[in-house]
């Protein structure tokens, strides 16, 4: 069977010749860092360090995920506003849709993104620009982790159990544990040569998706409590209230949305994050038929992201938020609902 995807190997090389090249590569991660978005850069960084590259992952806005600690070498990774920066010549982002997206990284000095410092951009999101000076962008790919392992393959590269264990974690991440559309032949190889590389699918299963904190369940009960329905869109919502009643992060929120998705008579789910300064809301949309783009929904608000899975931002209260839901209920209205099945036909 063909590959639904794969690199122009022209543009491995030339990734590979622009990091080689560097003293320092710094690979800041997307705002609410995820499984993906973290341990792609450390399975980078570990095989950088066989070219004698030094390559820093950047926590560039926000926590450092508790449940991320169990990858290995997050020992190397800098947490912006808390770390020193390294004097570094050379970007490489991975996972990160739009340089926007590196929040108070890009935002606190916009010059660090002025084209100075080149960037080796790898990614798996269909809204990416291709901003870098080399681009590997691979819509079809589940994760950005998927994507390295297929690039360490061109290189040449060892992989080591720790960079297999990374890897892993952003396939798994992404994919929800081989669970989405996303998931492809490609992708199922992929995770069966990292676990022959010595990856362990339980630690990551466990860490990713079953081990919570009493917190979690709190966080959960406030938003399953909020529950609300504007025609076939179900929705809730996080406020700060809840977090500091709960004690929780806002990643420990991050289930709940594909959890609501697939409740009958939903066509889309939608969880709105509070902002620290209660000035706004995250949003996080998930819907799962074919031809219902929440993407192109995001897009509506400034957002993106992937066709089932995407998010924005929305300035303002519970006004905006209520006419947010009216506007996303009012779009989703608008797309033809899938063929019943017709019995006998
Ligand atoms: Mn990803």
């Amino acid at each position: 069977m063909s590959d639904s995807w794969a690199i122009d190997p022209a543009d491995a090389d030339a990734a590979l010749v622009k990091l080689r090249g560097a003293k320092t590569v710094l690979m800041p991660t997307h705002q609410n860092v995820d499984a993906d978005g973290l341990s792609s850069p450390l399975a980078m960084r570990l095989a950088l360090a066989q070219y004698d590259v030094d390559a820093y992952p950047l926590i560039s806005d926000g926590d450092f995920p508790s449940n991320l600690h169990f990858l290995p070498g997050v020992e190397s990774v800098l947490v912006y506003g808390r770390d020193e920066l390294p004097d570094y010549d050379m970007f490489c982002l991975i996972d990160c849709a739009d340089p926007k997206r590196l929040g108070n990284f890009a935002k606190d000095d916009p010059s660090r993104l002025d084209g100075s410092v080149p960037i080796v951009n790898i990614d798996h999101h269909i809204t990416n620009k291709r901003f870098g000076d080399v681009n590997i962008v691979e819509p079809e790919a589940s994760s950005a982790a998927e994507i390295v392992a297929e690039v360490l393959k061109l290189w040449g590269t060892e992989v080591t159990q720790d960079m297999a264990r990374n890897l892993l974690a952003g396939i798994y991440g992404d994919t929800l544990g081989l669970r989405t559309p996303s998931t492809t032949p490609h992708t199922i190889r992929t995770v069966a040569e990292l676990v022959e590389c010595g990856a362990e699918l339980e630690p990551v299963v466990d860490q990713l998706f079953r081990l919570k904190p009493r917190s979690t369940i709190c966080l959960w009960e406030h938003a399953l409590h909020n529950i609300r329905w504007n025609g076939p869109i179900i929705w809730t919502e996080m406020t700060r209230e809840g977090f500091r009643h709960c004690g929780a992060e806002v990643v420990e929120a991050e289930g709940i949305v594909n959890f609501l998705s697939g409740t009958q008579g939903s066509r889309v789910a939608v969880i709105l994050y509070q902002d620290e300064d209660e000035r706004g809301w995250r949003v996080s949309l998930r819907g799962l038929e074919k031809n219902l783009d929440v993407a192109a929904i995001a897009a509506n608000f400034g957002g993106g992201g992937h066709p089932r899975a995407a998010g924005a931002h929305l300035e303002g209260g519970d006004a905006e938020k209520h006419a947010f839901i009216q506007t996303v209920a009012e779009l989703v209205a608008a797309i033809p609902e899938p063929d019943a099945v017709v019995v006998g036909s």
